[in-house]
């Protein structure tokens, strides 16, 4: 399989960044790469050092959850010192879910959407999600994309599932995608700074949530219409009790619309 292996040296070669991924650091396997950036960032390493795994053994999603982490996939952290209030933070989520809907689509060709704030979703199947994790120091941006597993590793995982190799009936270059998206974290992150607006639409227009009716969860359930993303990254949402700002949550289509 052409670039199955992951490797920094063919990362390198592709990588077309000032910044992102130029400190790179490429692992078989390990616990989380959330936690090896963050002990990178700890002994101080630049915004945009990386870690990439081939399997992670306790990768993580939010609230605690399993994220399942086999080889094949694209694990990858990167180290974040972002200039935003704590009330912005959600726009990480929204830089990192564009810039890996933009290298899925570059790279094998398929539409993913997200589904606010981190899932990204092939054919309403979850194939990649994102986990920022927060400090006053740093952030450590985490993203995992389902990119050569199999069938029956997708079974596993379970129904609401997929990956790249599953839609597309081929596997894509390991190596290329981690460059290309590495390229596109540091481009859609320079834009919280410089283009946010126009960053914003952009993932506006790949939200599959906007204009749907909408459960939110993880606190007091509602059910409500989404109706937009606002400058921090917050969804709105119009409720029975009127309009809502939703920074942190989960949010589930209703599949009667
Ligand atoms: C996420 O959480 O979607 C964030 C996933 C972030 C993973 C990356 S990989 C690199 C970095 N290192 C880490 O340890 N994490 C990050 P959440 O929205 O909480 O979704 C978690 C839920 O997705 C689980 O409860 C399962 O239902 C489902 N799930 C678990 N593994 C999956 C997979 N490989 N593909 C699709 N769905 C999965």
């Amino acid at each position: 399989m052409v670039g199955s292996v992951l490797s920094a040296e063919s990362i390198s070669v592709s990588l077309r960044t000032e910044q992102f991924g130029r400190v790179l650091h490429v692992y078989g396997t390990v616990s989380s790469t959330n936690d090896l950036a963050k002990q990178l960032a700890d002994a101080g390493a630049a915004e945009g050092a990386a870690v990439i795994a081939e399997e992670q053994i306790a990768g993580r999603g939010r609230a605690g959850r399993v994220w399942i982490s086999p080889p094949g996939g694209l694990w990858l952290s990167t180290v974040l010192r972002p200039a935003l209030t704590v009330d912005e933070w959600p726009l990480l989520s929204i830089a990192l879910a564009l810039a890996a809907s933009i290298s899925i689509e570059t790279v094998a060709g398929l539409q993913a959407g997200v589904k606010w704030p981190n899932d990204l979703m092939v054919r309403n199947r979850k194939v990649g999600g994102i986990l920022v994790e927060a400090t006053p120091a740093y952030a450590i941006g985490g993203i995992g994309i389902n990119a050569n597993l199999t069938d029956s590793r997708i079974r596993e995982i379970g129904e609401s599932a997929t990956s790249l190799q599953a839609e597309i009936g081929n596997t894509v270059d390991l190596n290329r995608l981690a460059a290309t998206l590495l390229a596109g974290i540091e481009e859609q992150y320079r834009r919280l700074g410089s283009d946010r607006n126009a960053m914003l639409s952009e993932f506006r227009e790949r939200s599959m949530v906007l204009g749907r009716r909408i459960r939110i969860s993880g606190g007091a359930v509602s059910d409500g219409v989404a109706e937009g993303i606002d400058e921090s990254g917050a969804l709105i949402v119009r409720t029975e009790a009127g309009l809502q700002v939703l920074r942190v949550g989960e949010v589930s289509i209703r599949v009667a619309d």
